[in-house]
């Protein structure tokens, strides 16, 4: 059975690498493959590790609210240098805003194109129920071409 690839980074000037770690080890215990870029990513690096590593998902996260420009060049560079063909499922996770609870960010990002969007989630518990989804998708599809 072929396994599901899974890049992980946290963009840009983001320290934060908890989460990152948490979301590697969910991927791997669901038998996926992953590449962890780790914390302070720059855009240009997870092209080039999307580039060379062809995930079939990356797991974008963004920690201290200041994401969003990093975010915007990162899916420019995507749509520019990254065919339609070979373009990972791209989910994006964090505190996307400082201060209280403010759901526009959610749309804005989405709106950079992110095909998932998880704004400062209490757990794990979605996240892990839509990677059962991609998986079973992804495995399905391979294994009927
Ligand atoms: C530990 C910590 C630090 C450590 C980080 C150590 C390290 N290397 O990881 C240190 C001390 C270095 C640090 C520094 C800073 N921090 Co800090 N830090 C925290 C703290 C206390 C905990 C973060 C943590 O690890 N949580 C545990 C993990 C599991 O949870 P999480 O990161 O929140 O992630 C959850 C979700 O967001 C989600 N998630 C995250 N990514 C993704 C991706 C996907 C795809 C999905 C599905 C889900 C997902 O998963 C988790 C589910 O619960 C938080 C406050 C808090 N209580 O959350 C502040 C906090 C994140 N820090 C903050 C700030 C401002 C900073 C600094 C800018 C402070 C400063 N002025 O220097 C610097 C950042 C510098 C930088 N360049 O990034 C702010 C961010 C502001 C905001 N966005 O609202 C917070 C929220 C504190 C606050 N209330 O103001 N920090």
């Amino acid at each position: 059975m072929n396994q599901v690839k899974v890049l992980l980074c946290v963009l840009g000037n983001d320290i934060h690498v908890v989460a990152n770690r948490m979301l590697d080890l969910i991927c791997r215990e669901r038998g996926c493959v992953t590449v962890n870029l780790g914390a302070l990513t720059p855009a240009d690096e997870v092209i080039e590790a999307v580039a060379d590593n062809r995930p079939d998902l990356l797991l974008v996260s963004t920690l201290n609210g200041q994401g969003y420009p990093e975010a915007s060049r990162l899916m420019a560079s995507i749509k520019e240098n990254i065919q339609a063909a070979y373009r990972p499922a791209i989910w994006l996770g964090g505190n996307l805003f400082v201060g209280d609870y403010n759901d526009s960010e959610k749309q804005r990002y989405l709106d950079l194109g992110f095909d998932k969007v998880y704004s400062r989630p209490r757990n794990f518990n979605k996240f892990s129920s839509d990677l059962d989804d991609i998986i079973n998708i992804l495995t399905f599809t391979a294994e009927t071409v």
